[in-house]
């Protein structure tokens, strides 16, 4: 008889689903939802359901890898921790600690899996990465304006009159809050959808708005400039609790309507009914993130929060401008575990630029590479410059589950174990505000092992084993400190499966801002000129770059896929896959393509060829190929973007990517 458990969801996504986990001899047999999780409520997506086949796929690392002479040998676990502590002792003598670069994404939300910087720390401290492919735009753009990147609770969308979607693929990203949305819109509350794409939400909009991709700025401004044409701007609220309304006002007035119209291309009777909805309050303003991955993305997302701030919609329930909910994560005592305080040297690489920073570095240069918890060869921007540094340092460490494109450049692969088999606690700082707890469930295939006894057994070999003398159990309670002075304790969390933070439910309610003048600030009071709000377009745009334009014509958006966790599922979908190539009606009449053609995108950076099929109603001019493919399936798509960082430089510009289409045989 199979056991049923309670766990978590691990993947990073909006949603930190609960699961129901079925257990037979020491293997998982099933993954469902837990129905008595308070959001998910039971509902699972098809990639929280693939755990089951990720857990015990033929194709996990069971052994420690080590390529000789370009093929790979298995080793055992004490060759590869001595040798690689060896290295790791030698460079630290001869060039320093920085001469090893930490390579990371967020592929796995459980707190544990921040002690890798608990190691890299204890070891004297690496060359770390900065900045975020996935939010940093935004969430360093709603720093400036509000203070802090907040949200409100899921259920606060029950008071909205308005709900605008701004950018956001819920139906395929966020399914919870698709759930919330049809609740919404059968309580009456209008739905409207901003995307160059019309995706499955837009189907169930009141209202579908196409826009040219990376205008959502210049769309905001036009908005904010036909509510000051009515005056319908909530006064109380700029006058008393905001700061640089002048330098908002004077911006605006250095446009029209009409030709913020025609740069959006959004007709002005649109920009009209916007500025009604918005002024009709309260309304809720949902962005996503594909809008800020472009040059302008941080002006892109505090144009749309001045937008929400003139119209009076924060601090009220059922108002708010939604990006990120930050409160979840600063809950807890993630400092307790990383303890920076045991670096004595420091260097820094944006996560954007690590390849070209890697090529380049001097003093110290990077001899060896660790990676973990992501896919660099696949997700980062400009593939072929990725594929360079990482094959040019001497030694490439990758720790993981399967044999990514990464891990095949390795010099040691080391087997990692998923979710169900080690103990950990999830979150996700992006929709609800509730901790899943997930326990070790069934032991780990071959010799798979945790990230937790790597970093371990290497503090050991290196002379800070002390670091990692704790227990699992004990670093948890380390991370939950000042939740158990609340009165939130792991106990209590191991016994409810999930435990609600105590975070503000509708931030900002009292109008006191964590900003340098305590206001909402159109203008970011301690940035100089940097702080004043810009009409900014596209990088890779008509405008900025029109022989670029001339050459490339076409926009390129990789958004996320409906199957794959990024490039995690999609090699152990049933059916091996294609890439698809979305193209906007347009483009396939000019270009005389048809469904199914063989084709070929390209630009200065690279190419990827897939097959071709038709996006009903996109935005004319615009391409779409899912990101997360890996090279045998056709990948990847980051062959062809650029590796710039956003305005405020802590962003990506993934979809700030102009190409060309041809057919080919
Ligand atoms: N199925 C699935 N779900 C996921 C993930 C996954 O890989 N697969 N990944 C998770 C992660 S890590 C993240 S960050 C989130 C991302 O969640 P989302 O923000 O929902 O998804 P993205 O694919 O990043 O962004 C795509 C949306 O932005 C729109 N968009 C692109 N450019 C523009 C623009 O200029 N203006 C406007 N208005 N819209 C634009 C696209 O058309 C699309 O609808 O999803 C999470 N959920
Ligand atoms: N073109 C384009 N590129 C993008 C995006 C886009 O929209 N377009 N989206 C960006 C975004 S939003 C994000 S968040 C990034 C995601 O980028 P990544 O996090 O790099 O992508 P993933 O494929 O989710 O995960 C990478 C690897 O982590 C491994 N892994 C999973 N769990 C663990 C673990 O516990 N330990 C270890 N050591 N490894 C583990 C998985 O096996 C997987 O191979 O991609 C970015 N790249
Ligand atoms: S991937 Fe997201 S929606 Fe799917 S089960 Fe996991 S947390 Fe839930
Ligand atoms: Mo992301």
């Amino acid at each position: 008889m199979a056991e049923v458990l309670k766990s978590a969801c691990p993947l990073n996504c909006w949603d930190s689903c609960g699961l129901l986990v079925s257990i037979e001899n020491n293997k998982v047999i099933k993954v469902e939802g837990d129905p008595s999780h308070p959001i998910t409520k039971g509902k699972i997506c098809g990639r929280g359901r693939m755990l089951e086949t990720r857990t015990n796929s033929p194709e996990r690392l069971l052994y420690p890898l080590k390529k000789v002479n370009g093929e790979f040998q298995q080793i055992s676990w004490k060759q590869a921790l001595d040798e690689i502590s060896l290295k790791l002792k030698e460079i630290k003598e001869q060039y320093g600690s920085t001469a090893v670069l930490h390579s990371h994404d967020y592929a796995n939300n459980g707190i544990l899996k921040n002690l890798d910087q608990r190691f890299f720390n204890g070891y004297g401290g690496v060359t770390e990465i900065y900045g975020s492919l996935c939010w940093g735009a935004g969430i360093e753009a709603q720093k400036w304006d509000f203070g802090d990147a907040y949200g409100h609770e899921p259920e606060d969308i029950l008071y909205s009159k308005n709900i605008i979607i701004w950018g956001r693929n819920v139906a395929r990203t966020n399914m919870h809050f698709y759930e919330k949305l049809l609740e919404a819109k059968k309580n009456g509350a209008k739905i409207f959808v901003i995307d160059p794409l019309y995706n499955a939400t837009a189907k169930i909009a009141d209202e579908y708005i196409s826009v040219k991709p990376g205008m959502d700025g210049l769309l905001a401004a036009g908005i904010i400039k036909e509510i000051l044409r009515l005056g319908m701007e909530d006064r109380g609220f700029i006058d008393q609790y905001t700061y640089g309304f002048e330098d908002l006002e004077n911006l605006i007035n250095t446009i029209s309507l009409e030709k913020i119209s025609e740069m959006t291309e959004v007709p002005i009777e649109t920009i009209h009914l916007l500025a009604k909805v918005f002024t009709d309050k309260p309304t809720s303003t949902f962005m996503g993130l594909g809008l800020q991955r472009y040059k302008n993305g941080g002006n892109t997302i505090r144009l749309i929060d001045a937008l929400v701030a003139v119209s009076g919609n924060i601090g009220i329930a059922g108002g708010g401008a939604n990006y990120a909910n930050l409160q979840v994560g600063q809950s807890f005592d993630v400092a307790n575990l990383t303890k920076s305080d045991r670096k004595t040297s420091h260097r820094q690489f944006s996560i954007m630029k690590q390849a070209e920073e890697v090529l380049a570095a001097i003093d110290p240069e990077i001899k060896m590479i660790i990676v973990t918890c992501g896919n660099p060869l696949t997700q980062v921007p400009d593939s072929s410059i990725v594929e360079k540094a990482f094959s040019s340092v001497s030694t490439l460490v990758v720790i993981e589950q399967f044999m990514t494109d990464t891990a095949q450049l390795a010099d040691y692969v080391l087997p990692t174990t998923t979710s169900f088999e080690e103990e950990d606690i999830y979150y996700s700082s992006m929709y609800h505000h509730y901790v899943n707890y997930g326990p070790k469930l069934v032991s780990a295939p071959g010799e798979a092992k945790s990230d937790l006894w790597i970093w371990t057994q290497l503090a050991q070999r290196l002379g800070f084993g002390d670091d990692f003398r704790l227990s699992r159990e004990q670093m948890l309670q380390l991370s939950l400190l000042s939740l158990a002075e609340k009165g939130k304790t792991l106990d209590e969390l191991k016994v409810k499966s999930s435990l609600e933070l105590p975070v503000k439910r509708v931030p900002w309610e009292d109008f006191q801002f964590k900003t340098a003048s305590g206001k909402y600030e159109f203008t970011s009071m301690n940035k100089g000129e940097e702080g004043k709000l810009k009409l900014a377009v596209p990088e890779e745009s008509k405008w900025n770059n029109p022989l670029l334009a001339e050459e490339f014509p076409y926009h390129l958006l990789t958004i996320h896929p409906l199957r794959s966790n990024h490039s995690q599922n999609y090699h152990l979908l049933p059916k091996a896959p294609q890439l698809k190539i979305e193209v906007a009606e347009n483009i396939a009449t000019d270009m005389h393509l048809k469904a199914v053609d063989f084709v070929r995108v390209w630009n200065n950076r690279g190419e990827v060829k897939g097959y071709l099929s038709i996006l009903p109603k996109a935005h004319p001019n615009t391409i779409n190929i899912d990101e997360g493919m890996w090279r045998q399936f056709g990948g990847s798509v980051n062959n062809l973007t650029s590796s710039s960082e956003s305005d405020n430089g802590l962003g990506s510009t993934l979809y700030d990517c102009l190409v060309n289409i041809e057919k080919i045989n």
